[in-house]
């Protein structure tokens, strides 16, 4: 027995470690052999890192968890890759980039509700939940009028 050559897949990154005896070492939803599409043991393109609850530190976790009830997440069927619906549209938000919807309001404050007003004071961005604004973090301009969500937030306006 032993080693057999031809099924050994060398780790093409020993300085990561994944734990063998647990699943999903992150616990962001996805396991590490998910994770590691190519199964080289190491983070490449496209990936993402199964050491990281939140590769792309956007405060969403690569895959999915459930808060209070409340499903949050970025790869929600949890197969390692950012999926499209038959149309070519996003279906779930890119766990290697912080904004997917490139509006300038980060993926986890458009869920949580987390994102401040550039004029408000005594809010930091991140720092408290706020269920009265929550966005959809693949709609760049979730009211239509014509402005991106973050320069709403930035403190633009829609010329009356
Ligand atoms: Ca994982
Ligand atoms: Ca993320
Ligand atoms: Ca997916
Ligand atoms: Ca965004």
């Amino acid at each position: 027995m032993g080693t057999d050559p031809a099924n050994f897949v060398g780790d093409a990154d020993p300085s990561s470690t994944t734990d063998p005896k647990v699943a999903d070492t992150d616990l962001d939803g996805i396991a590490d052999g998910t994770e590691d599409l190519d199964r080289d043991g190491k983070v490449d393109s496209g990936e993402a890192d199964p050491q990281k609850w939140d590769t792309d530190n956007d405060g969403l976790p690569d895959g999915n968890v459930t808060i209070a009830s409340v499903v949050v997440g970025e790869d929600l069927n949890r197969n390692g890759v950012r999926d499209q619906d038959a149309d070519g549209n996003w279906t779930e938000t890119d766990f290697l980039a912080n904004d997917s919807d490139v509006d300038g309001v980060l993926d986890g404050d458009e869920v949580n509700g987390t994102y401040c007003f550039a004029t408000e004071t005594g809010c930091t961005a991140g720092a408290v939940n706020n269920a009265t604004r929550i966005l959809d973090p693949l709609n760049p301009d979730h009211e239509g009028d014509g402005l991106r969500d973050g320069q709403e937030v930035a403190g633009w306006k829609v010329a009356t």
